[in-house]
């Protein structure tokens, strides 16, 4: 292996070396311990560790970097506490996610290091966000990124990456291309020759680099650290290298050829640095001695320290408590004066006032910039705060999830707005794994609301009328909001930006121009958490959200000999159980009547819950009402009937006189 001495000081390539041997030396111990069943699962990064340390000594320490599971080399040179690894390695009080998650599945803040989630390609869009932060706030700063080759397979590589060209964002993408993604080789992986090209298509500089050789990636992850720096942009590294042992160590390499493997332990980056060193007389077998022996203590007595910490011990309080972040609400009222607008009105004012509130506050989607957004929500925002607020985004919903995380993760908060809640299933993976699991693994809180347009009643067919919010309410970690009318929307909006958990807010395109109401022209918040009562009655408890609230209004309208007390729930997650209970206990008769078909739904989940805790209550059966379990057809006459609406009416009137 060929090094140029030159192009990095002596104390440097020292200090490189040493923190290359950290890592390998806690790796030797580890797959010992892993032998000994002392730690659960460990993927090695034997063989890279000049990758990760390379481009971790580039990079200032106020700099995110984001690792993958091979890189404990980002870990040791940040000097992150080894105990604290180790307990997290065993799932300790004192790793980092309080015996949640696993292996590298963390973050701190304090290291400015945002670990993966399994999903791999999540992370690349996070990045994103992270360096948009940086940008919005003048700050001349890098984002780092890993991934495998394996990695660059999935969408999220190639949303990241084009979101990081359009928008010019400080991203250093780093591909270790280590040659196998588990089994399979690059060559069944990707067509290209080499995965830097995939750069040149998103117009993005990228280039290849020795992965292996320390001092070239130093160097080079260097210069472009401070060239992006001064010019931002995103660059495309792939680094060539090997991963000379298996997947995980249980997995072995049987499917990799022998000569492959000597070929690359020939070019191993610690022992070909380390006889460069002392061929150059920089690095001394005295002065390896000691460094190892240095290690060797750091890692037995930090072990130690792990291992003597007591196992975690479950406390059912804290796991429910950690769910979200806790969110202090505050009650914000409103003046006297008011206007009837309809409820798109309501949602777009909020909207405008919140981004007036939250000078850090960034709106993103397709369309919301100069076009205003399909439904004109955000019509005129680009003019009142500026295309840096206001952002267009390419297509590309799950990577826009992400970016929205990192933005978070860098201090910011965002509203994306999803244009159909249909097209959210191609962002749901950052929603359900990311957004929704970050604060239970790590104490991280995903500061981020996704307005989610949806419902049907409007002719669109199977993709553009969905009632997908069953979809969130399953996760826990999401918060659901689900307004009928346009004070709710506004209010509750307010207070969805203002939650620093995730929040998917649902707005029913068919009550976007239907429903009028005198709302407060000033800025005001409404809880989560609390039914409104829209009408009192003894005979039957009447509970529903968003469209169902008016069909219901509708058949009370036309029945007004019904003595209902007519529930609207106004957020799912959190759900007002207690209103429903209360009610429930007065009436002794429980409808529910939703949009969404019944399966796995919130009518089913409130049903088991009133059955469970007011049986005795009860003088009929609860009923729920909801539409047929099918997609949802486009002919009027089919959506109809697929539709609960006219079921609903002769449902209430049987259970009535049952
Ligand atoms: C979305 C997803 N699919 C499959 C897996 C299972 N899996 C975990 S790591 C891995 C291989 C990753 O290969 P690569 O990105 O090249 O990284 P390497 O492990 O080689 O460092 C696979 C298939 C996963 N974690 N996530």
């Amino acid at each position: 292996m060929q090094y140029r001495a030159d192009s990095v000081d002596k104390a440097m390539q020292l200090q490189l070396y040493q923190r290359m041997l950290k890592p390998r030396l806690i790796e030797e111990k580890m797959l010992i311990l892993l032998r000994q069943g002392k730690i659960s699962k460990w993927f090695s990064g034997i063989g890279q560790e000049a990758i990760s340390v390379g481009v971790t000594s580039a990079l200032r320490k106020n700099e995110y970097v984001l690792p993958m599971h091979r890189n404990l080399g980002v870990f040791t040179t940040r000097n992150i506490p080894l105990h604290r690894l180790f307990a997290q390695w065993q799932g300790k009080g004192s790793g980092f996610t309080k015996g949640r998650d696993r292996s590298f599945h963390f973050g701190s803040q304090e290291y400015r290091i945002i670990g993966m989630i399994s999903h791999l390609g999540p992370q690349l869009g996070v990045a994103d966000g992270i360096a948009l932060a940086d940008v919005l706030n003048n700050r001349n700063r890098v984002t780092a990124v890993f991934t495998g080759e394996g990695g660059t397979s999935e969408g999220d590589f190639h949303e990241a990456m084009n979101i990081a060209a359009v928008w010019d964002l400080p991203v250093l993408f780093c591909i270790e291309n280590n040659g196998y993604g588990l089994s399979t080789p690059t060559s069944e992986q990707y067509k290209c020759t080499d995965l830097a090209q995939k750069g040149v298509g998103y117009g993005m500089e990228s280039h290849i680099v020795d992965g292996n050789n320390i001092l070239e990636v130093f160097s080079k992850v260097d210069e472009l650290c401070k060239s992006i720096r001064k010019n931002p942009r995103p660059v495309l590294i792939e680094f060539k290298t090997f991963r000379v042992r298996g997947h995980e160590e249980a997995s072995g390499t049987k499917y990799v050829p022998t000569e492959l493997l000597d070929t690359w332990s020939e070019k191993d980056p610690l022992v070909n640095f380390e006889k460069f060193l002392v061929d150059q007389n920089i690095l001394t077998p005295d002065l390896i001695t000691t460094f190892r022996n240095e290690i060797y203590s750091e890692i037995d007595f930090n072990l130690k320290k792990a291992s003597e910490e007591q196992d975690i011990v479950f406390d059912e309080k804290r796991e429910l408590y950690d769910v979200y972040k806790a969110f202090d609400y505050t009650d914000h009222h409103a003046g006297e004066e008011k206007e009837n607008i309809r409820m798109v009105d309501a949602i777009s004012q909020g909207l405008r006032q919140s981004m007036e509130k939250h000078g850090h506050l960034v709106l993103m989607g397709q369309d919301i910039a100069e076009y205003g957004g399909v439904f004109k929500i955000t019509d005129g925002f680009v003019d009142r705060f500026g295309k840096e607020r206001v952002r267009n985004t390419p297509i590309c919903e799950s990577a826009v999830v992400s970016t929205a995380m990192g933005l978070s993760i860098n201090g910011m908060k965002s509203v994306m707005e999803m244009q159909f809640a249909d097209f959210a299933s191609t962002g749901f993976n950052p929603i359900v794994n990311y957004l929704a699991k970050i604060h239970y693994r790590w104490g991280e809180h995903a500061d981020v609301v996704i307005r989610m347009p949806c419902g049907a009643g409007v002719g669109a067919g199977p993709f553009h009328s969905q009632t997908n919010e069953a979809w969130f309410t399953k996760t826990p970690g999401l918060k659901v909001v689900y307004p009928a009318f346009p004070i709710d929307a506004k209010g509750l909006l307010a207070t969805a930006i203002n939650d620093p958990n995730p929040v998917l807010f649902f707005e029913h395109k068919g009550l976007y121009r239907s429903v009028y109401q005198d709302v407060p022209t000033d800025y005001f918040t409404t809880p989560f958490g609390k039914a409104a009562l829209l009408r009192h009655g003894t005979e039957v408890t009447i509970v529903s959200y968003g469209l169902g609230v008016h069909w219901a209004l509708d058949t009370l309208g036309k029945n007004p000999h019904i003595k209902a007390d007519l529930l609207d729930l106004r957020t799912l997650q959190p759900l007002d159980i207690k209103a429903v209970y209360d009610s429930v206990k007065k009436t002794g008769k429980l409808i529910i009547l939703q949009e969404d078909s019944l399966f796995g739904s919130i009518a089913s989940d409130i049903s088991a819950m009133v059955m469970e805790n007011c049986f005795q209550y009860l003088d009929a059966p609860v009923k729920r009402v909801g539409s047929l379990e099918t997609p949802i057809p486009f002919a009027k006459n089919l959506e109809d009937h697929y539709l609960p609406k006219n079921r609903f009416e002769e449902e209430l009137i049987k259970l009535l006189s049952y």
